[in-house]
């Protein structure tokens, strides 16, 4: 057993012996030239998974929501999205750097919907007024991150996509983690995805593959995102090996979120019986717990004194820390991890 109880990200896990076998077996060909049969594999059944008619792998979540925002917008444009959005506080500015894009943060609630009045109100079209950016896509995320791994219900979803339809705008569901939204509601990936034009997942968060992101949308769409993509340097040739484990990943991973989702509530349960501990459980929905340490710590003691006791969590914002459940962690490193932390601020 590990010393170390590694809860900073769902990102952390280690492909399993599965995923190593896919990956040592691949059998590969050029992706960049259309012929790596795995890649095509993965593509063709991640489309029918998330029910959109193409898909395209992509080494990560942010490369993937790049390309979609750049296959949507023109330079100029406006990227509307949640001002607690991963795309607006995680991913480098690369719209407004690479793309020429603006982005245009608007009201998150604190459960990850959107403010309906001021996506409204930034969605408008410019019309004859020369003043204003003219908005190019509407940005939606779920889980959110950000506000502690929350389910956006599909009816917010459709809800901005009805209004986006009115305008003519497309709509992008960043869904790193749509299969633990999918799993904590016990209702279908497509639920969400039919109402949006474009989405991308991540194969590499709670499903549990090693490297690699998911974007889908029509077959004109991802034509379209694909030229991105190699404009990014993310045209990867015998990308099978990876694209092995992303199919283990696809099938094997949504299957058992609805396990981490249990340690993490425990874990959740567990640091609100703890004295001065701040936490919402009812906040809990999936895979990420998110608190303050008691007011007698500083964030940075907090992180320092758990990692010295073998339980490593991030920073969040303001005073807030992050742990996140995922496949490499058991029920008994969670409890565990919150005896260790009942432990040090007792
Ligand atoms: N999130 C990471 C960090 O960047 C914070 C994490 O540990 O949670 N969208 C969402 C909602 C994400 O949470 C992430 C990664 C991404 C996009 C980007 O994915 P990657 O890391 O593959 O570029």
């Amino acid at each position: 057993m590990s010393s170390t109880i590694d809860l900073r990200s769902d990102t952390v896990t280690r492909p399993t012996p599965a995923m190593s076998d896919a990956m040592a077996h691949a059998d590969v060909g050029d992706d960049v030239f259309g012929d790596d049969p795995t890649v095509n594999r993965l593509e063709t059944v991640a489309a029918a998974t998330i029910g959109k008619e193409a898909a395209m792998f992509v080494p990560s979540g942010t490369m993937a929501n790049l390309t979609c925002l750049l296959a949507h917008c023109g330079r100029g444009q406006k990227v509307i999205v949640g001002d607690q959005a991963h795309i607006l506080h995680y991913e480098g500015a690369g719209a407004s750097a690479l793309g020429g894009l603006m982005y245009r943060p608007v009201p998150t609630l604190p459960d990850g919907r959107l403010s309906v009045t001021d996506v409204e109100e930034a969605s408008r079209p410019p019309g004859s007024n020369l003043h204003y950016a003219p908005p190019g896509v509407i940005c939606v995320e779920n889980t959110h991150n950000r506000c502690g791994g929350r389910v956006v219900p599909p009816d917010h979803v459709e809800e901005i996509a009805a209004l986006a339809a009115d305008r003519g705008l497309p709509v992008h569901l960043d869904g790193a983690r749509i299969f633990n939204a999918a799993a904590a509601s016990a209702r279908p990936v497509t639920d969400w995805t039919r109402h949006v034009t474009s989405v991308q997942f991540c194969l590499s968060k709670g499903l549990g593959a090693p490297v690699g992101s998911m974007v889908a949308g029509s077959a004109d769409f991802v034509a379209r995102a694909r030229r991105y993509r190699k404009m990014l340097g993310g045209g990867m040739r015998q990308a099978g090996v990876i694209a092995a484990a992303g199919l283990v990943a696809l099938e094997t991973g949504p299957g058992r979120l609805a396990e981490d989702h249990a340690n993490a509530r425990m874990l959740a349960r567990r640091l609100a019986d703890m004295p001065g501990v701040v936490i919402d459980l009812a906040a809990i929905e999936t895979n990420i717990v998110v608190f303050e340490p008691p007011p007698a710590w500083t964030q940075e003691a907090f992180l320092a004194a758990v990692k010295e006791a073998g339980v490593l969590l991030v920073p969040f914002g303001g005073r807030r820390v992050r742990a996140v459940t995922h496949r490499d962690v058991s029920r008994e490193d969670c409890e565990r991890a919150a005896e260790i932390i009942a432990q040090l601020v007792r």
